[in-house]
């Protein structure tokens, strides 16, 4: 039973009982039907309770049924019975309540939640707008403006936010407790949200929620038709408005963004460490980070955020100082950015920290993760050190982002416990974690990355070794792809154009001005001994690191900074764009947006198909992870894998095919496109959702 129903005095409770958070799904809603039967049926009601068993109120509609047509009692139907029902309802809520879980509350006569509850409207952040009455009677009961907030945005408020709005009529410690208590004056006194007049209009907030939706959420359709909805709350009829509200949320369910915004939402919550990982990881209540640069510091304020102590090693005092400065910088963004205001909060975090040169400040670290200088050497005495100070239990990680894991694991004595643990800049923010299991990782070494992720709430994805693991590969080639089509006769911000027209947050060139063309120049520069002569190379990059066009760092790369401002447009780039070519007999040719698309879209395709190929990654999900959460592709989108099944495996092959006759290095189709081609399946491997 999902729905469980107690008679307590004249009270009928009502518990939502679907774990883990209480989804909405077929179950639930006829368990709600037959509540509403129930209580008409029971005489002498005077309040029926809706609460939910367990840590959530509600998560909102059991978005797994997404994918099949909605099955009857559908709940916009049980939200109108509870609305119009002669017994008041009153919503109890005891966790979250988000989506429908949310509109069940709305419909209620009466709010009362726990303070750590989070009450919102999500829907858009799944690619539709809500289905069951919240675009309507959220602004009748807190006002247009509030409700465009909550809705065009999808965040949830806390209970305290919640009752300043007056979506809840207050915050209780136990809500069951209150509301069997609750008098029967103040419960008639309470309006029906139905029986609240329209709210009041207001274009102004209207147009201002419609411009943050295009600047923030560019490309997508919920936020603006959610937007729509909202906005007719203020002149149209509740059963008018009701019937858009729900006709635009069945439109909405079944297109291609909420398909594909679902397909990630899933397959986060499957990036997890999987049955067959059965060693048990190492404990993380301390752990020791070695280098006190940017990603040494970000990654230790992660684990400080998270609870865990952290020794902080540096080389010497001036190291030590200038790691205390990094973390110093991230404590104050975060006492001012994420509202940790009170001062306890920050000394918390950094009463858990030690600043260190001396190895011996973290021989009790039970896993130390090395961010240290990009080079073989310095990793290999980093890891000598940490070897000869740490329990020989201590698991042992590198930050690393291009180099051979394998190459460092071979200077320890027991390889077995080192793993890759590469973090996204800025490590305390980016989500995405690629743990890289090398030739020698242990089960256990695996599982403390896993148990890392799962602290500092990262959402994992294991690589094998290769050269940039998945995301680096992937933007490896993409960054290829694009210098290819600026030799054949575009320029960087036409591509970047193209790129963040198709939805990516960011072009290839200013995403490189940012984090520095020098970085990209010595990779290059590695593989020069490796790289396979025949394969065509475009310098411009070298180019311009030679020419000490460095990027943002130095005001000047692909663009122009000026006073450290925004990127203007520099023709000297295109300049040296048509020199090279010329240099190397290139005839530059028009190259329109579509194409540019088109071809940097399918390289990264074609890579993606060649990681998942050689097992570098496990499935496609998790390089539409990689995608989404590490580079910025578009979520909206599904990621990149989602992305290319949308085009189909053979359209992508015969577009492949058809470039890889001038060029075959660069595009001829990877096997597993070749294979999905041929059994015509859209899949790459099997979907997560
Ligand atoms: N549908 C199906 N499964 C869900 C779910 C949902 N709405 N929410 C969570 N789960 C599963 C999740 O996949 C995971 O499964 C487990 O529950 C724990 O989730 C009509 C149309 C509630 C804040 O967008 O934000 O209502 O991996 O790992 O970190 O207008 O889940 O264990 O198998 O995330 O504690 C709107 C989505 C739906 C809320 C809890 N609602 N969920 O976070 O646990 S559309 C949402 C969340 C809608 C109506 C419209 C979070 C959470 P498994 P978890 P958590």
């Amino acid at each position: 039973m999902t729905v469980k129903t107690e008679h307590l005095g004249t009270a009928l409770l009502v518990t939502m009982a679907a774990p883990p958070v209480n989804a909405i799904g077929h179950a639930t809603r006829e368990g709600l039907s037959q509540a509403l039967a129930q209580a008409a049926a029971t005489p002498g009601l005077t309040r029926v309770i809706l609460t939910g068993a367990g840590r959530a109120f509600a998560a909102g509609a059991d978005a797994r049924e997404f994918d099949a047509a909605p099955v009857a009692p559908h709940l916009n139907e049980i939200c109108a019975g509870i609305a119009t029902s002669p017994v008041p309802w009153i919503a109890a809520i005891n966790g979250v309540a988000l989506g429908g879980g949310c509109e069940l509350a709305l419909a209620c006569r009466y709010r009362i939640a726990v303070p750590a509850a989070r009450i919102g409207l999500p829907e858009v952040t799944l690619g539709v707008v809500p289905g069951a009455g919240g675009t309507q009677r959220l602004p009748r009961l807190i006002g247009l403006a509030p409700a465009l907030d909550l809705i065009s945005t999808g965040k949830p408020v806390t209970a305290a936010r919640a009752e300043a709005l007056g979506l809840i009529d207050g915050q209780v410690d136990d809500p069951l407790a209150v509301a069997l208590a609750l008098d029967i004056g103040t419960l008639s006194l309470a309006t029906q949200t139905d029986d609240l007049p329209n709210p009041a209009a207001d274009p102004e907030a209207v147009e201002a929620a419609r411009q943050t939706a295009l600047r923030k959420m560019p490309g997508q359709i919920a936020p603006l038709r959610a937007i729509a909805l909202v906005a007719a709350s203020a002149d149209t009829s509740l059963a008018e408005a009701l019937a858009a509200e729900r006709a635009t949320f069945l439109e909405l369910r079944a297109g291609d963004q909420a398909r594909a915004l679902r397909h990630v939402f899933f397959a986060e919550r499957a990036a997890k460490a999987p049955s067959t990982l059965t060693a048990a990881p190492a404990p993380l209540d301390r752990i020791a980070v070695a280098g006190g640069g940017t990603m040494g510091a970000g990654i230790a304020w992660a684990a400080l955020d998270a609870g865990v102590s952290v020794c902080l090693l540096e080389t010497d005092a001036e190291g030590v100082a200038r790691a205390r400065a990094n973390i110093d910088k991230l404590a104050a963004a975060a006492a001012q950015a994420r509202g940790l205001t009170d001062a306890s909060g920050i000394a918390a975090r950094l009463g858990r920290l030690v600043v260190d040169h001396d190895p011996a400040a973290a021989a009790d670290a039970t896993l130390a993760i090395e961010a240290a200088f990009e080079s073989l050497e310095v990793k290999r005495q980093v890891f000598a050190m940490l070897e000869s100070h740490l329990q020989p239990e201590a698991v042992l990680a590198t930050n690393t982002s291009y180099l051979d894991i394998d190459e460092i694991a071979r200077g320890l004595a027991d390889p077995s416990r080192l793993l890759g643990l590469h973090f996204f800049a800025p490590a305390h923010i980016m989500k995405l974690l690629e743990i890289v299991r090398a030739g020698a990782t242990s089960d256990r070494a695996l599982a403390t990355g896993y148990a890392l992720a799962a602290r500092l709430n990262k959402v994992p994805v294991v690589a094998r070794i290769c050269d940039g693991f998945i995301g680096n590969r992937i933007l490896a080639r993409y960054r290829e792809a694009a210098d290819t089509l600026m030799m054949d006769g575009s320029n960087p911000w036409e591509i970047d154009e193209a790129m963040v027209g198709f939805g990516m947050a960011m072009g290839p060139y200013e995403a490189q001005d940012l984090s520095g063309l020098d970085i990209a120049f010595a990779n290059r520069r590695r593989q020069d001994a490796t790289r396979d002569p025949a394969r065509r190379y475009i310098p411009i990059s070298d180019r311009m690191v030679n020419e000490g066009r460095l990027g943002r760092k130095v005001g000047v790369g692909w663009y122009r900074y000026p006073g450290g401002g925004g990127k203007v447009i520099d023709p000297l780039v295109e300049d040296l764009a048509r020199e090279e070519a010329w240099f190397a007999g290139v005839t530059r040719r028009r190259i329109d947006e579509a194409e540019i698309v088109e071809r940097l879209v399918l390289a990264m395709v074609n890579e993606a198909a060649a990681i998942l190929s050689e097992g570098i990654a496990a499935r496609a999900s998790d390089i539409d992870l990689v995608t989404v959460l590490g580079y910025g592709f578009p979520r909206w989108r599904g990621g990149l894998m989602h992305h290319a099944d949308s085009l189909g495996a053979k359209a992508i092959v015969a577009r492949l095919s058809e470039w890889a006759q001038e060029d075959p290095l660069a595009w001829t189709p990877a096997p597993a496109l070749l294979d999905a081609a041929e059994c015509s399946s859209r899949h790459m491997d099997s979907p997560v959702s």
